[in-house]
This record gives C-alpha cells, sequence and structure tokens, in this order.
C-alpha cells in the first residue's frame, strides 16, 4: 500500500466531507477517512477475486447474524499493513489505537452462531475459498448494555451513527420483495471480507429494506403527514432491529417477515446471477451453486428457490425440488427445544400464501417418500414438516437438505443418538460433524500482538497464522523458563491492559496480581453462570468465617447480555452484581477476592478479556451447550478450561491434555440416568454450605431492602415451578465438583511455573480449533468447492 496515496486520500476526504483538514478533524472523523482510504486501496483486488470466482462453484452462507465487531483494525491486520499505517498516523500527530477504539462494534449477531459466521467469512477469505455472505443491514444491532440499580437496562445500538466506510451500496443489484400486503425493496450493502494476506477479498452482501417511494405524496398534499410516511415506517421496520434473542425462538411476525426477506433477496440474487453465467438450464445449478444455512432461521430460502423456478422459470414442481435437494445443507447449532423453529402455519399463510403452498407440496413429497419406503401413519407423524399447526423448519431443512451438520462431535452424536434419531434412522448418509473454530487472526494476532510475537520469534516464521496446527512445535518449550517466563510476563502485560480498560469504562479497579477467572458468554440458564456465583457466595462465607483461608487473590470477571424478556437470566445478572456489593461491603473479603460483571460485553470488549484471562469457565450443564466457541479463544490465548465435559471442551481436553484443564461435573450419561428420580432438596439438606448459600438469597443477606428479588431463583432450584421440574439445569447436583475442582484450581496456581506450562500446552494444541480448518472440511466434505489458485 502507498503511504503518501493513503495521506493524500485522508486530506481530500476530510476537506470533501467535513469541510477540514485531517490535523482538524475528529477522532470519528479520522476513523472514517482512514477507513474509506483503506477501501480506496482495496477495491480493484476485490473486483480481481470477483471475477476469478466467474468460472468457480461457489457456496453461500446465508445467516440472520453476523457479529462481526470492528473492521479497522482487523482489516489492518490481514492486510499486513498495521504497523505500517500506526507509523502514518504517528507522523500525523495521531495514535491508531485511539482510532481504532472510536469505531462502533457492527454487532448484528446474538452470540456464537453469529460470531461463528464472522469467523467462517475471515477464513474463507483467508484460505481462498469461493464463498458469499448473505445477511441483513440491522439498522440497530445487539442492544447496548447498562446497569441500573444493580439491573441490566437496554439502550438501542447506533452502530451507523459515524457512518459506515466499510461497505458499498450496490443500487444496481437491487430485488424487489413481495409480500401479501406489501411490496419492497431489498438495496445490497457489500462489506470486503479481506483474507489474510490481502490476496484474495471476498463478499458479505447485506440487505437493506427500502419503500418503493419515500412518501405518498398525495396524503402529503391532503396534510395527513404521518400517513403519507406510514409505509416507508412499515418497510423500514423490516431491517430494523436484530431480535435480541439466543437459544430462544421468538414467534414475532416482524422476525418472519425478515426471514422471508432474507431468504428472497439471496435466493433472487444467486438465480440472476446463475442465468448470467449459465443461462437457464437450472439442472446445472447445484453444480455450480452449494447454499449452507446457518440454523433454521433462513430454511425458508427452500420454498423461495422452488417458487423461483416454479413460477418465474417454469420448472415443474418435481423438478425443482429435486434441484432443491442438491443445493441446500443446514447446520444445527442447538438442541434446547425451546430454540427450535415452529411457525404458526396461519401466519404464514397470510404473510406468504405462495410460500406456504409449496411448503405443503414438499410436505406431500416427503410422506410419498415414507410410504413408498413402507412407513406407518404412525411413523410418518414424526417426520411432518406442518403438523398441528406449525411449520417444523428443521424437519424442511433435513428432508430437503443433502447434509445436515453438528458444530461439535458430541453435539453431532446426539443429534444422531437421540434429538434427531428418527431422521438419522432416514438419511444417515446426510450427517456429518464440523467442529466449530474461530479465526486466529482476530482472537490472537489483532487481540493479543504481544504473543503473536513471541510465537513467531520462537517458531521463526508467522505461517501459524495461516496454518495454526504449527502451534505445536511449541510444545518444545514446555521446560524452557526462559519461553514459560516471557509467557507469564505476556500475561500480566495483558491483564494490565485489562485492568486499565475496566477502569476507564466500569470505574473499577482490579489488581492484575490476582487469579483472572473469566466467564463471558450470553446469560442463559443452561450455561450456568448462577453456578458460578454460587461457588463465588461459598467462597465468601468461608473467607469470613476464617479470613486466612488459603487462596490466591482472585478477581472473578464476568460478562453477558440477557435477552431483554428473559426474567430469570436478568435475575442472575441482579444476583451476581449483588454478590459483588457485598463482597466490596466486606472488609475481611473485599481484599480476598473480588467480582467485576462488566457491561455491554460485546467483540471488541472479548478481545481485551480474553487474552488477560488465566483460567476459562465452560460450565454448561453437559449436553446442553452444543459446542461454545469462547472456550477456543480463552485456549489460544493460554487459558486452561475449568470446564465440564460438554461441547467442544470435550475436544479441547483431548487435544491438551486433562492434566492442562479442570475438567469436572455430570457428564451425558450421568445426566441421563440421574433425571427421572433427581431431588435437589437432598442436596440442599444433606450439605450446610449449600444451604447457607440458597439461604442468603432470601434471608436479606443479598437483599437488605428485603424485596424478595431472588425468590424467584432460590424456588427455581428447590422448588420447581408449575410446569418445569426444580433445578432443570442441575446445579446442585454439580456443586460439590466444582467446589472441588475450585480449590484445585487455586493450589495449581500457586505453582506458577507449572501454571504456565499449563497455559502454553493449551497454546500449543490450540491449532485444531483454528475456522480455517473448520471451513475447509465444508468446503470439501459438503460444499464441493476447493481454493482458488
Ligand atoms: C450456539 N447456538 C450454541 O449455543 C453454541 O454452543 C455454539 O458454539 C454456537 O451456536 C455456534 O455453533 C445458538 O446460538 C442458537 F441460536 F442456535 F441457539
Amino acid at each position: 500500500m502507498e503511504k503518501q496515496s493513503i495521506k493524500e486520500y485522508m486530506e481530500m476526504y476530510c476537506k470533501m466531507t467535513y469541510g477540514k483538514t485531517v490535523k482538524h478533524a475528529t477522532t470519528a472523523e479520522v476513523w472514517s477517512a482512514l477507513s474509506t482510504a483503506i477501501m480506496s486501496q482495496i477495491v480493484d483486488r476485490w473486483y480481481v477475486t470477483n471475477k476469478a470466482y466467474k468460472s468457480q462453484k461457489m457456496a453461500f452462507y446465508i445467516s440472520a447474524e453476523y457479529l462481526m465487531g470492528r473492521a479497522l483494525g482487523n482489516n489492518l491486520i490481514n492486510l499486513q499493513e498495521y504497523d505500517q499505517v500506526k507509523d502514518l498516523l504517528k507522523e500525523l500527530n495521531i495514535n491508531l489505537n485511539e482510532v481504532e477504539e472510536m469505531e462502533e462494534d457492527a454487532a448484528l449477531g446474538n452470540g456464537g452462531l453469529g460470531r461463528l459466521a464472522a469467523c467462517f467469512m475471515d477464513s474463507s477469505a483467508t484460505m481462498h475459498l469461493p464463498v458469499q455472505g448473505y445477511g441483513l443491514r440491522y439498522r440497530n444491532g445487539l442492544f447496548k448494555q447498562c446497569f441500573k440499580n444493580g439491573e441490566q437496562v437496554e439502550e438501542a445500538d447506533e452502530w451507523l451513527k459515524y457512518g459506515d466506510p466499510w461497505s458499498i451500496r450496490k443500487e444496481a443489484d437491487m430485488v424487489y420483495i413481495n409480500f401479501s400486503d406489501m411490496k419492497v425493496k431489498a438495496i445490497p450493502y457489500d462489506v470486503p471480507i479481506i483474507g489474510f494476506g490481502g490476496a484474495t477479498i471476498n463478499t458479505l452482501r447485506l440487505w437493506q429494506a427500502e419503500p418503493l417511494c419515500e412518501f405518498d405524496f398525495n396524503l402529503y398534499n391532503n396534510q395527513q403527514y404521518d400517513k403519507a410516511l406510514e409505509q416507508k415506517n412499515r418497510t423500514e421496520d423490516i431491517t430494523r432491529v436484530l431480535y435480541p434473542n439466543d437459544s430462544t425462538e421468538q414467534g414475532k411476525l416482524l422476525r418472519l417477515r425478515q426471514q422471508y426477506f432474507l431468504v428472497s433477496a439471496s435466493v433472487q440474487d444467486m438465480v440472476r446471477d446463475f442465468k448470467r453465467r449459465h443461462g437457464n438450464v437450472f439442472d446445472d445449478f447445484a453444480k455450480w451453486h452449494a447454499v449452507q444455512l446457518n440454523d433454521t432461521h433462513p430454511v425458508l430460502a427452500i420454498p423461495e428457490f422452488i417458487r423461483i423456478l416454479v413460477d418465474e422459470e417454469g420448472e415443474s414442481f418435481e423438478k425443482a425440488l429435486g434441484t432443491a435437494r442438491k443445493v441446500f445443507a443446514y447446520t444445527n447449532h442447538t438442541i434446547l427445544q425451546e430454540a427450535l423453529e415452529k411457525w404458526d402455519a396461519y401466519l404464514m399463510q397470510k404473510l406468504f400464501p405462495r410460500i406456504y403452498q409449496i411448503i405443503e407440496q414438499i410436505d406431500a413429497a416427503l410422506v410419498q417418500e415414507l410410504r413408498e419406503k413402507g412407513y406407518s401413519d404412525d411413523r410418518i407423524n414424526m417426520y411432518h414438516i406442518i403438523k398441528e399447526g406449525k411449520v417444523h423448519m428443521a424437519h424442511m431443512a433435513i428432508y430437503v437438505g443433502f447434509a445436515i451438520n453438528g458444530v461439535a462431535k458430541l453435539h453431532t452424536e446426539i443429534l444422531k443418538n437421540t434429538e434427531l434419531h428418527h431422521w438419522y434412522e432416514l438419511y444417515p448418509y446426510k450427517f456429518q460433524n464440523k467442529t466449530n473454530g474461530i479465526t486466529p487472526r482476530r482472537w490472537l494476532v489483532l487481540a493479543n500482538q504481544e504473543l503473536s510475537s513471541l510465537i513467531t520469534e520462537k517458531l521463526g516464521s508467522n505461517e501459524w497464522m495461516m496454518d495454526l496446527s504449527l502451534l505445536k512445535q511449541l510444545t518444545k518449550f514446555v521446560e524452557d523458563d526462559e519461553v514459560l517466563e516471557r509467557l507469564q510476563s505476556i500475561k500480566y502485560t495483558k491483564k494490565c491492559q485489562l485492568a486499565e480498560c475496566i477502569k476507564a469504562r466500569e470505574g473499577i479497579e482490579i489488581d492484575p496480581n490476582s487469579l483472572f477467572d473469566v466467564q463471558v458468554k450470553r446469560l442463559h440458564e443452561y450455561k450456568r453462570q448462577l453456578l458460578n456465583a454460587m461457588y463465588i457466595l461459598d467462597l465468601y462465607f468461608r473467607l469470613k468465617e476464617n479470613p486466612n483461608l488459603d487462596i490466591p487473590k482472585v478477581t472473578f470477571i464476568f460478562g453477558a447480555k440477557a435477552f431483554p424478556g428473559y426474567y430469570r437470566a436478568k435475575s442472575v445478572i441482579k444476583l451476581i452484581l449483588a454478590i459483588g456489593d457485598l463482597i466490596n461491603r466486606t472488609p475481611e473479603v473485599k481484599d480476598k477476592i473480588q467480582v467485576v460483571f462488566v457491561t455491554n460485553y460485546s467483540v471488541s470488549y472479548a478481545e481485551r478479556i480474553i487474552p488477560a484471562a488465566d483460567l476459562s469457565k465452560q460450565i454448561s450443564t453437559a449436553g446442553k451447550e452444543a459446542s461454545g466457541t469462547g472456550n477456543m479463544k480463552l485456549m489460544l490465548n493460554g487459558a486452561p478450561t475449568f470446564g465440564t465435559y460438554d461441547g467442544a471442551n470435550v475436544e479441547i481436553v483431548a487435544e491438551s491434555g486433562e492434566e492442562n484443564n479442570f475438567i469436572f461435573g455430570l457428564r451425558v450419561e450421568d445426566i441421563n440416568n440421574l433425571r427421572n428420580n433427581y431431588n435437589p432438596k437432598e442436596y440442599y439438606d444433606k450439605s450446610p454450605d449449600l444451604k447457607r448459600v440458597l439461604d442468603a438469597f432470601i434471608d436479606g443477606t443479598l437483599d437488605p431492602a428485603n424485596t424478595g428479588c431472588f425468590r424467584d431463583l432460590y424456588e427455581a432450584l428447590l422448588v420447581g415451578k408449575n410446569w418445569e421440574r426444580p433445578d432443570q439445569y442441575y446445579l446442585l447436583a454439580d456443586f460439590k465438583a466444582f467446589k472441588a475442582m475450585q480449590d484445585k484450581v487455586f493450589e495449581c496456581y500457586k505453582d506458577r511455573r507449572k501454571w504456565a506450562q499449563m497455559s502454553l500446552m493449551n497454546i500449543a494444541n490450540s491449532g485444531a480449533f483454528s475456522s480455517d480448518r473448520t471451513i475447509m472440511q465444508y468446503a470439501s466434505e459438503i460444499w464441493g468447492i476447493s481454493p482458488i489458485s
């Protein structure tokens, strides 16, 4: 990249856009100018990649969520221009870090599922794979979280407030979307996905809903101003907000509209492109296109594809279905029942009657196939797509899709043996596993430049950035004191940086010499932040009893957003904040342990927290966490896993060794055995420490004003609620094992050399969790595409 031309571009941009020189520009203006200047440098290469793909089979990833985070720093890293641009800015008296900090996160996703999509984009481009993403350009991404009176409060996320230099509006590629009650425009915004090294630049195409006309002129003339804008508002509502739910299905009409809007725009775009390149013979569609459906959110792409082939291209239904069965593949990300989408049939009929008709035809074809196979009516009932007035999105995806995959070995086994067992019996050959991964560029090269430099120095090159399996070579330093000491000193540096950041953002001081025990992820009962909180409360009581208890100083760090309508998740946040306060108010305890719940946990916050973690808490109820990806990021940054035998934890431990992690608690089989006669109250009655902890929920210890705000949590654990059994997630059953294992952590942490060795073994064995590996498996085992040369 040309230093001089970047400077000149920035000057010109500031003059043309803000009417001032770079010198007088605000930090946000510099961010915009610099980002646009970088865009100007990559557009030609972007064009070259697009052209190369014209003669290739392509894979399209359709996802309702992309949790991208910030773009500037990452793009500079991937262009390998970070240091150069840093110097260039220095010449202008500008600090690159400050400019990076200005950028708003693109939080167009909730959690793991959306962040996985973002990591896949990065890895596809880095691996030179012809992959394009399709998604929605939500005007407001995931809500901003703050705490008021010890509770989560949500605010709108205005990620576009400084503009959007990282996308190009492609007016000419607009398509129309028809609903039964309205017709709208879908305008694509193309985001460049720069592969590491900068040679390949892929595209993430995000659709924005816009009205056919800005306002109704006649109504306006008649001074009916609100009414004149009604249609515009109703249209813009479609891509106004990201649904903030994670792992729960929210049957909202507007969400169904969003889903159809996404898939109709994307499928129309693919079909148009196919016709331009290959003409009208749709038999060949699957030769050129594979479509991956990220969970069930985009599954309406299937009937929409069939609709277009039948209604607009004159194919027969049978033929169109046959083609669809070679094009679509589906990824399942959860087995939680409440997350499996089932839409009311009448809603679909109302919004898009033709799509509903096609779904009925698909269902009929499925039934016919099962009849031919000799299935009884009873048995067929288990497979129906439309059942009791609901459309089962996963059933449609599995019947039509040519591949279905889980996201970690254990999860895929559960799908095959339990959750989707009947489908597995029908189509064993469709089931695959693709263990999740994370991009090492954002999660190590960008987030932990200090550790990256050490690795590059010790391995003699930076090749590991594109082939993470090379980290294995680090195992040879496991007895090397110099390396172990440098690892420790890097961890300390990252902890100091995080402490500063927390001081600035939260106004809280934490001690970088304490053990940083980290649990960051969405707030959900199955992830059991409450179990961690119960442990901390128990430790509080123990320390009060015995201030000389032999433990290292610990800082428990939490970060999590709760779905705004998820009352119990919000109570858990409130409880943890209350425990933090209680500890702060207790002199004999507060110098030993501290609890920090950071506000507004996000991708950019994760980039600060993860490199600073000493311990990675991954304590979901066995069988419930499909994979987890935070566990991989923490491992890559040298934090041993403190976790249950669940999701990808199983594979993490298999790679880095049980002796380098802290695995505790019930396993899937144990829980299956316990399920029918589990009585949490027995644990409470038999264990005075558990009793003390739970009683504190309701006896005023945590709730001095005695509002009873934690009674629901107490009862959920001990007595259950009308429709749910007590302690559905087995916190009480796992408490004892948790406690014993955490005591072991404290014991181990005393031997700092030993700890550094465990840390090194985790880093060295994290190669398997690169999303480069994952995406190459999708490419060869599902999509049938290969890297362009
Ligand atoms: C999440 N699923 C799972 O809960 C995580 O374990 C997994 O790592 C990620 O997907 C990515 O595969 C969801 O967010 C959802 F929506 F499916 F529930």
